[in-house]
């Protein structure tokens, strides 16, 4: 499995060489347009030197073109020595893609393994998240440090902040003369090599020798003790929907139908439309078994979920809810905007939607209405989100005095913001989602500002991971939250109950969800949550 980097394997070699690759031109690294004493010629005639990157088939290298996609990851793929991996796609490139998506690289979203956009521009963002991945998996960057460098952070979507912030840290990720990153545009051949040889010559620099593949890139535990004990289910310590009935809001305090004080705790689903085995009744008991009492039910609405495919959804998402009844569970129903960052975009269908619901569930105590997972991008609280909230809210009222939960900007982490202009009405709460390994003092610290203004606060979503889902654990950071958390009984959730093979997936990949779990199914994610749902 271990490979020296480096080295062509026959077969990708010849498919190279048939496409966009030529051999004469490489072992010499003299390209024609490859200027000498240009600021690129090292960077490109090392790669070809060592027949990592070959030129087209006439000889040139176009150092002004635009790379794509499927280049850009081949030549990080050979620097990395990753092996072929069987695809669907007939692509040159799809063996190393393929296997660079099972690294867990990029995500499928980002680029299908279907090929479709192999022969596409890769944007900078990507290209930095795989390269960082790849080649300095280790690296971090501090994200008030960082963020700081970049005249342009709005631009930059969250997913990217720990892969771009740790490649500017490490001198891999630098600003064009403006100090912008502009992680949607492309980048050019010649400026590959450059981003490329400086993450190898990053590589150099880490003692011990870079491990590759041990462990898997993104997953090295970077805390010395992830939590070892298995768990084992446990009595239930949090009562559930029968013993607590309608909850209410009394001050900042969630409370239950005799207005005494109640902490939800438990688990978020993925995506339903990509996770939608990890909602079923077993599921969900094998959660409470723990001492959950809550489950969130994850609705994408863009990635392919409510909006292209709302019948389906609509019909998985009325089936958890019974499950979650079986159970005795509360049952959050969150429209999970995330790529489709404003929640004032689809309005309309929230408030269709939402309506909906509410009417469906007016008698039914378990359900709690989350209506804007994570605003994010360039949204205001005052004119995008709060807006949005009066208008789904008063849908809500007319058929349910239930809890609802309100997100606000940067993925529900600006709650100074409600804090400051709240939404008028009863039995309101605020998000806030935080993941451990990105999101520490500054966080923690505005969550204890808006209680103070009396704001309810509830963290439907929360990660010990990094904010991308990927990287740590962070033990020793959860605690801190979750002390926080406790001290001011704020119910939470967290992400994720599903196997994908991300450090925040609460399962290991390949967990059955049809039986009972022993402990063992629980990944290093999955115990620290799992092991808190009782306080
Ligand atoms: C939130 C989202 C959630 C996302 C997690 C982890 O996003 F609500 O949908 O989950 O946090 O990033 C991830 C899954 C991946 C999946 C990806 C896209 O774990 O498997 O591929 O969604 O669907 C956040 C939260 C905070 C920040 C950024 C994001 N932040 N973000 O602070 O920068 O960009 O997704």
């Amino acid at each position: 499995m271990k490979k020296k980097p480096l080295l062509l394997r026959p077969a990708a070699l010849f498919l190279a060489l048939t496409l966009l690759l030529s051999a004469p031109a490489l072992a010499r690294g003299s390209f024609p347009d490859v200027e000498s004493g240009s600021w690129y010629e090292a960077d490109v005639n090392a790669l070809a030197g060592e027949g990592i990157l070959l030129g087209f088939e006439d000889g040139t290298f176009r150092p002004q073109d635009s790379i794509t996609a499927g280049q850009f990851i081949t030549i990080v793929a050979r620097c990395a020595g990753l092996e072929e991996a069987p695809a669907s796609s007939s692509h040159w490139a799809a063996p190393l893609l393929q296997a660079a998506l099972n690294a867990g690289w990029y995500d499928w979203d980002e680029l299908p393994p279907t090929g479709e956009g192999y022969e596409e521009p890769i944007t900078r963002q990507l290209a930095v998240k795989v390269l960082m991945k790849a080649l300095l998996p280790q690296a971090r960057g501090n994200f008030a440090v960082e963020a700081a460098k970049l005249n342009d952070l709005s631009a930059l979507n969250g997913r990217y902040y720990d892969t771009t912030f740790a490649a500017y840290s490490t001198g891999v990720a630098k600003g064009d003369h403006q100090g912008n990153f502009r992680p949607l545009s492309s980048l050019t051949r010649a400026e590959a090599c450059a981003l490329i040889q400086r993450a190898r010559s990053q590589m150099e620099e880490q003692t011990p020798p870079w491990p590759y593949g041990t462990p898997g890139p993104g997953e090295a535990p970077e805390t010395s003790q992830a939590p070892a004990e298995a768990l084992s289910p446990a009595e239930a310590i949090q009562g559930g929907v029968k013993e607590n009935g309608t909850l209410q809001v009394v001050g900042t305090q969630l409370c239950n139908e005799n207005g005494d004080p109640v902490v939800l705790r438990g688990m978020s689903s993925h995506g339903l439309q990509w996770y939608g085995q990890f909602v079923s009744s077993q599921a969900m008991a094998n959660t409470a078994a723990y001492g959950a009492n809550v489950f969130r039910l994850a609705m994408y609405t863009g990635e392919g979920g409510y909006l292209s495919q709302p019948g389906l959804m609509k019909e998985k998402l009325a089936n958890a809810v019974e499950a979650a009844v079986e159970n005795d569970l509360y049952v959050i129903l969150d429209w999970h905007i995330l790529s489709d960052g404003n929640p004032m975009d689809h309005v309309d269908e929230a408030v269709a939607f939402f309506s909906e619901m509410a009417e469906t569930y007016a008698d039914t105590p378990n359900v709690i209405y989350e209506i804007c997972n994570e605003p994010n991008g360039n949204v205001s609280w005052a004119k995008d989100v709060k807006p949005y909230a009066e208008k789904v809210v008063a849908a809500i009222r007319e058929h349910s005095d239930g809890i609802i939960l309100i997100g606000s900007p940067t993925w529900s982490q600006d709650i100074h913001l409600p804090a400051a202009d709240p939404v008028e009405g009863e039995n309101l709460m605020y998000t806030l989602h935080f993941y451990a390994g990105t999101h520490g003092k500054e966080l923690q610290e505005r969550l204890e500002n808006a209680l103070a203004d009396g704001l309810p606060v509830f963290v439907s979503e929360w990660g010990a991971s990094r904010a991308d889902g990927s990287g740590g654990v962070f033990p020793e950071e959860t605690k801190v939250w979750l002390e926080l958390l406790k001290e001011h009984s704020i119910s939470w959730c967290g992400w994720s109950l599903c196997d994908k093979n991300e450090t925040s997936a609460a399962l290991k990949p390949g967990t059955p969800p049809y039986k009972a779990w022993t402990g063992e199914e629980l990944s290093d994610s999955g115990k620290l949550m799992f092991g808190a749902f009782g306080g």
